[in-house]
């Protein structure tokens, strides 16, 4: 079955319910307007029914390990066909496609950086998210989900490529655009990826 929109905790609810608490020292200024927008969900993100969810690609955008075979594996082989004519990706861009068998409409697909050297590759990473959105946006999508990107098979240390997402997403929905982005949702697999995005 897959998992919708109202299954999904916000943070509000979350902290709440004291599921999740709130950080003593949050880095980023508490915004009560954000708490209803933004969720932590610990699972499989191909469950997830939502206008889009966000798959960890790599530059040929044809499939691979990870969160990018459970994608392709769910959304069966008219994915890979729509992605064999977008020329691949860029590391650090992000491209759209349908969802087919999946129950969400839309995949944005991503490349994240493979981690080397923390000064290249945090930008890289950054613009994941923030391409990601950007697309969300010019579609026109009420939500999207993103797993860990460049967390798994691509090394980068959970707690920095953390700090890295929510800023992204803090900054973007700061900006106040007139977006109808309503939800911006946290995928976690294990429990200590869960704990650092806590
Ligand atoms: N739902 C949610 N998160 C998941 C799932 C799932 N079904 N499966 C794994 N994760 P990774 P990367 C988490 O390795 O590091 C592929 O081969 C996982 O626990 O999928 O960006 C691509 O083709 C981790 O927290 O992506 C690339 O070659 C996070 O997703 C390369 O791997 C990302 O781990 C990309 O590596």
């Amino acid at each position: 079955m897959p998992i919708v929109l109202d299954q999904i905790k916000t943070l509000r609810e979350l902290y709440k319910a004291t599921i999740s608490r709130a950080a003593d020292k949050p880095r980023y200024p508490a915004n009560g307007a954000l708490l209803g927008r933004v969720s932590l969900f610990q699972g499989d993100i191909t469950k997830l029914q939502l206008d889009s969810i966000v798959n960890a690609a790599n530059r040929s955008l044809l499939g691979g390990g990870g969160v990018d075979g459970a994608i392709h594996s769910a959304a069966g082989p008219k994915l890979k066909a729509e992605c064999r004519t977008l020329g691949g990706c860029d590391t650090g861009d992000s491209k759209i496609t349908k969802g087919h068998n999946l129950p969400s409409q839309h995949i944005i697909h991503t490349v994240g950086p493979i981690y080397s050297d923390p000064d290249e590759d945090a930008p890289l990473l950054a613009s994941c998210y923030r391409t990601s959105l950007e697309l969300a946006l010019k579609n026109s999508l009420r939500h999207i989900a993103f797993p860990s990107i460049s967390t798994g098979i691509y090394g980068y240390p959970i707690k920095d490529a953390t700090h890295i997402a929510l800023n992204e997403v803090r900054v973007f929905l700061d900006k106040g655009e007139p977006s109808k982005l309503d939800r911006v949702v946290f995928v976690v697999w294990s429990d200590a990826d869960k704990l650092v995005y806590e």
